[in-house]
């Protein structure tokens, strides 16, 4: 049984609808009955997309109902359906934040339309900040574990979750078989959309965290509750606020993007065609 169809709690219920109608409509669009690994390419990433595998076919979120329009630059708004090895992979050029105030849910739904699709695997990739000085702007980091500051829960009703191995060890070891460098961090998210201050970046590192961001925590919350085997994986695009002594600006995440592209790319191609 999918897990999108256990009935948890009513609100729970309603939004699981919406995502197998959300599925429905990205079934008809791409030709594809069940997809079997979903990625969301956040900040940076958008230029990897063009090395992941054979496109099926490509459509907008605007033709999906439940999904709101995308409203930073570098996140595309665009849906495709891609073929890895005969494996189906749904790529989700962005994402909705929860800086843009459409609530919760909103941010959620991805990762339901994911799961009612068919998928049991979530790759959750972002831009992030650093705080570990090694980490230049371009480093591709895991996500091993997360702390969720938005002081939100994306989760209804009673639902008592386990989050321990929330990123995969299995998944994580396969990255490493791929690339043994590659470092690992604890992401922290952020409300946003302003960045840290030095201060909260201080707390950040006394709390245990090595990666702020705005995203990735929430979905990743709503990713295990369905049951699903989640990979996390930041680029590093800057260092933390006060660690560069320069100023955090946007168009440094999505240069750092591009550049890395190529690596990106080859990197997740690596792995989908590992899981
Ligand atoms: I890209 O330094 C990117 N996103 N919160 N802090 C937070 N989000 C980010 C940052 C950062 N860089």
């Amino acid at each position: 049984m999918n897990p999108i169809d256990i009935s948890i709690n009513p609100k729970t219920d309603q939004l699981n609808r919406a995502a197998l109608d959300s599925a429905s409509t990205i079934t008809s669009l791409s030709g594809v009955d069940t997809h079997d690994i979903a990625i969301v390419l956040g900040s940076g990433w958008v230029p990897a997309a063009e090395r992941i595998g054979t496109q099926i076919a490509e459509f907008s979120v605007s033709e999906v109902p439940h999904f709101s329009e995308p409203a930073v630059a570098g996140h595309s708004g665009k849906i495709r359906s891609v073929d890895i090895n005969g494996k189906k992979i749904l790529v989700f050029l962005g994402r909705t934040h929860l800086y843009e105030e459409k609530g919760v849910d909103a941010v959620t739904h991805i990762v339901r339309t994911a799961a009612a699709s068919g998928c049991k695997t979530m790759i959750l990739t972002n831009g992030c900040g650093g705080l570990n000085p090694e980490w230049s702007p371009g480093t591709p980091v895991l996500i091993k574990d997360q702390i969720n500051f938005t002081g939100n829960s994306p989760l209804h009703g009673a639902h008592f979750v386990d989050l321990t191995d929330l990123y995969s060890s299995r998944l994580r070891a396969m990255c490493h078989e791929v690339d043994p460098a590659l470092p690992e961090g604890v992401y922290v998210q952020f409300p946003g959309p302003m960045y840290e201050t030095p201060a909260e970046i201080s707390m950040v590192r006394n709390m245990g965290g090595t990666l702020v961001g705005m995203s990735t925590a929430l979905e990743a919350i709503v990713a295990r509750s369905l049951g699903m085997e989640i990979l996390g994986i930041s680029l590093v695009t800057n260092l933390a606020a006060g660690m560069s002594g320069e100023p955090l600006n946007h168009e440094e995440v999505l240069q750092a993007g591009n550049d890395a592209a190529t690596r990106m790319g080859d990197l997740l191609a690596k792995i989908i065609a590992k899981i």
